[in-house]
């Protein structure tokens, strides 16, 4: 006579909902990792172009605070007559010619730098009180404050700030 042997369900071994439960948990967990590893790559990118934009920031103040404090017989902001041109800076010769300036960053002659695609600039120029040095005024009292922005499409990265002082 053959004898059949039945082995109870509990002893079947795993079954096929306990593996689709195991994988279903798993992949959450590798879902779940490979999220924190993506923020963390972008938290890095994101340090990376802050480090980048204030460099771009320091070079611009470096650039504005380099020029004569004012133009001769100029007693306006801005860029003065023959100044200005298609983004170009090679034709200021005052700090505050810089004022309004903003666009990709470029040299002096607006070729765009590579490898800072994306990012802009703005300079905004100032007569601040010489007692507070960031109280602006509507008249020269020999100080100049100079802003210098830079952002990644609308999302601002960096604002630094540096004075000039008449001589
Ligand atoms: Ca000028
Ligand atoms: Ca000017």
């Amino acid at each position: 006579m053959r004898s059949i042997t039945r082995h109870p369900t509990s002893r079947r071994g795993i079954s096929l909902i306990e593996t689709v439960v195991a994988l279903i948990v798993l992949s959450g967990a590798m879902v779940a990792t490979l999220n924190t590893v993506a923020s963390a790559r972008a938290s890095q990118a994101m340090v990376g172009q802050r480090a980048q934009a204030r460099l771009l920031a320091e070079s611009m103040l470096q650039e504005v605070l380099a020029q004569p404090y004012a133009e001769a017989g100029s007693t306006t902001l801005g860029p003065d007559a023959g100044e200005t041109g298609n983004n170009r800076r090679d034709g200021f010769d005052d700090v505050d010619d810089y004022d309004g300036w903003a666009g990709a960053v470029s040299s002096p002659d607006g070729t765009p730098l590579t490898g800072f695609e994306g990012y802009s600039v703005r300079i905004e120029v100032r007569w601040v009180d010489p007692d507070g040095l960031t109280d602006a005024l509507n008249h020269d009292a020999g100080v100049k404050q100079v802003v210098a922005s830079i952002a990644i499409g609308k999302r601002p990265l960096v604002e630094l700030q540096g004075w000039a002082v008449a001589p």
